[in-house]
């Protein structure tokens, strides 16, 4: 079965595959940073910027880019976008876990990471067992700032078996976040995804950067300005297939649904420098596709 997704649903999956986490890890005591506290840190939707909007616009209608999925993505898709409070998940830390602002960025620490759930499909009596293991680096920018940004670089491996079939795809990112929430972030961002299906090597590979000013510095992502330009990219044995170019200047409001009031996301899906498609922002969570 062959599945076309949009790019930007993939997107989704990202930001989906693990939000949220329980249970316990390494590192308990006070003022230390958990490696299940820095995964959830790591993993919020916000500090993506403009990705949580365009998932939630690709959710709602069918905004193609042209990149064609293959074989089994929309399964596992399925398991990643499951409720996340299901994964159970532990961990393992190293270097200065130490965490005086309680933000749950630790001053400088490395954690190896592993998630389980189990999984129901229906028509499939036996459960699908997944895991998510991996290491996690993060480093506080400002141990003393519960505001400050941070940098984080985690590498995750998914994997399952299903109707005899194992999948497993790895997953890298990089994230840097500088500055505080009253003079505003800058951000840097790469996040890449690779699998292997039917002896292709596929890679999908995000970068974007920019920044974001918090309307009010004591609730900081509850909204504010985000400026950010990036790109998408997907490789077929290493070599380059597509690439779209995309750029966003949005005002986030997180009390809207997509989280969004004003502004617009751009994509050139030809990487051409003509930017085809647009999505503007004309009310809380009020938006047009032209
Ligand atoms: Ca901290
Ligand atoms: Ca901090």
């Amino acid at each position: 079965m062959i599945k076309k997704l949009s790019i930007l649903a993939m997107l989704a999956l990202l930001l989906a595959a693990c939000g949220t986490t329980s249970q316990d890890s390494g590192g308990t005591a006070t003022n230390q940073a958990t490696a299940v506290e820095a995964v959830e840190v790591t993993e919020q939707p916000t500090q993506g910027g403009d990705e949580a909007v365009v998932d939630d616009v690709s959710a709602e209608v069918d905004l193609d880019l042209g990149f064609s999925m293959v074989p089994g993505v929309d399964f596992f898709s399925d398991i990643l976008m499951s409720p996340v409070a299901e994964w159970n998940c532990s961990g393992t830390a190293s270097g200065n876990t130490s965490d005086a602002d309680g933000d749950g960025i630790a001053t400088d620490a490395t954690y190896n990471v592993t998630c389980s759930k189990s999984f129901d499909f229906a028509g499939i009596t036996a459960p699908v067992d997944v895991t998510r293991q991996g290491s996690l680096t993060v480093r506080d920018q400002d141990d003393n700032d519960p505001t400050s940004g941070y940098y984080a670089k985690g590498d995750y491996t998914y994997s399952y078996t299903m109707l005899g079939q194992d999948i497993s795809f790895v997953r890298s990112f990089e994230r840097n976040w500088q500055g505080n929430a009253s003079e505003g972030y800058s951000f840097d961002h790469s996040h890449t995804w690779a699998w292997s299906v039917a002896g292709e090597e596929h890679k999908v590979v995000h970068t974007h950067s920019g920044s974001y000013m918090p309307d009010d510095p004591q609730n900081p992502f509850a909204s504010g300005e985000l400026s950010e330009t990036g790109s998408y990219e997907h490789y077929l044995d290493g070599l380059p297939q597509m690439k779209v170019a995309e750029k966003a200047e949005l005002h986030l409001n997180n009390n809207c649904s997509p989280t969004a009031d004003s502004g617009t996301v751009e994509f050139d899906v030809n990487n051409d420098g003509t930017y085809d498609k647009t999505i503007e922002f004309t009310g809380c969570g009020e938006y047009q596709v032209q």
